[in-house]
């Protein structure tokens, strides 16, 4: 066959997409739960797509993973209990294992196959799965923190986009049980999508935290294979602020997060200030 393109398009709005040349599937099932697909990009490596939306790529995973992970473990002077929702495919349970003081880090991924599926194809993403402080629960992330009161220093919400099973996710009842789920010094982040194209969803979700709890901050990434590109992240917080940030990191070897990105991230652009204006 000669000349023939093959290409990956995700319709991120009714009215915009993004696409990447392909050169094959490597895996595709329908879970219980979604479509999931692993496909070879010749732009961004391997790509993790759930619902025909991309979840992670080998090229830009590192961004998303440690700025949901780093600026909260920063933000948190110990954290030894953490509760990852979501984020079957391992990447910030890999970021937080980087910290020393972390000595249970639970997984709550709704989908085994997500998790078996990056295990096999996703290896350096899925790396710190098998770490005997990993404790992997396949449950509903929404039911396992109601149902965990008080037990986390630190809990992280690495959701799909909020359609369907997601949706609980950003809700304010959902952050009321984060809240409880948290010691009396915890805190949370979440990721919360773009800044150009979920304006309504941030808004919401930000005064939604905000009625929650005492603090509440929105900091930025920027992730190629994401709408937009601009990602946002919510943090709610009963007692520590993630600024002025640390003066060194606690973890080595990072490709994004530094202590200097961590300050810089909670640096706002005006049209994302409005967004949050009380
Ligand atoms: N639009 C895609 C948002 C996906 C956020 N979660 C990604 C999971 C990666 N661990």
């Amino acid at each position: 066959m000669a000349n023939i393109e093959l290409w990956f398009t995700e319709r991120q709005t009714d009215n915009l997409t993004i696409g990447l040349r392909v050169t094959g599937t490597v895996h595709s099932e329908q879970t219980r739960y979604q479509g999931l697909d692993v496909v070879e990009t010749v732009e961004y490596g391997r790509m993790l797509v759930l619902d025909g939306c991309i979840m992670t790529t080998d090229m830009d995973e590192f961004v998303y993973h440690e700025m949901l992970a780093h600026v909260a473990m920063h933000t948190h002077p110990n954290p030894q209990h953490v509760l990852v929702v979501g984020g079957g495919d391992g990447g910030v349970i890999r970021e937080v294992l980087k910290h020393p003081s972390v000595e249970r880090a639970v997984l709550a991924e709704i989908d085994e196959r997500v998790i078996e599926v990056s295990k096999r194809y996703f290896p350096n993403i899925a790396s710190g799965l098998a770490d005997p402080r990993v404790d992997i629960q396949v449950v509903d992330g929404i039911r396992y923190v109601e149902e965990h009161p008080g037990e986390f220093d630190v809990i992280l919400v690495d959701s799909t986009d909020p359609v369907g099973p997601a949706v609980g996710l950003f809700s304010r009842a959902f952050y009321q049980s984060v809240f409880r789920a948290l010691r009396d010094d915890g805190l949370f982040a979440a990721q919360t999508e773009s800044p150009f194209v979920n304006q309504d969803l941030i808004r919401r979700v930000f005064a939604d935290v905000r009625a929650v709890f005492p603090q509440v901050y929105l900091y930025l990434a920027y992730v190629p294979t994401y709408p937009t590109g601009m990602w946002s992240f919510t943090l709610g917080s009963k007692r520590h602020q993630p600024l002025p940030g640390p003066q060194a990191a606690r973890t080595a070897g990072l490709r994004y997060y530094s202590p200097e990105v961590h300050r810089a991230a909670f640096v706002l652009p005006p049209f994302v200030q409005e967004l949050i204006r009380g």
